[in-house]
């Protein structure tokens, strides 16, 4: 499958790692919005939001728990972070693996600013 996330799974493709497990894997994204941006992934390929099924409940549980680590490890759990997950084309998704961006590190502007 042609997808980049699945790449960066298996380790074809580099990214610099943050947290791991055996369901999900947590990366800094490449091209960071705030100074903390950080993707948080599941290991098993979703394309979207909008694919989760009730067998992958516990994944996305997994993926709330990675990003209170993942918070921990870069400094931000205490001042605040952002965890946020474009779903399709009006969403700005571009990346068609499920991921959750975390951001922080600074005072993040309002969602209708
Ligand atoms: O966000 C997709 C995000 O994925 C975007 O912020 C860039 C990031 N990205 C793309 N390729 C890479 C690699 N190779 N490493 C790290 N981060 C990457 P979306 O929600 O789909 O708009």
């Amino acid at each position: 499958m042609d997808c980049i996330f699945c790449k960066i799974i298996e380790g074809s493709i580099p990214s610099k790692k943050i947290y791991e497990n055996d369901k999900v894997l947590a990366f800094h994204d490449i091209q960071p919005a705030a100074p903390v941006h950080a993707l948080i992934i599941p290991k098993k390929h979703i394309a979207t939001m909008n694919d989760v099924q009730e067998e992958d409940v516990e994944v996305i549980g997994e993926i709330h728990l990675a990003a209170q680590e993942v918070a921990k490890q870069l400094g931000v759990h205490e001042s605040g972070y952002r965890l946020l997950n474009n779903c399709g084309k009006n969403a700005g998704q571009v990346v068609f693996h499920l991921h959750y961006h975390l951001l922080g590190g600074e005072k993040l502007g309002p969602l209708n600013g």
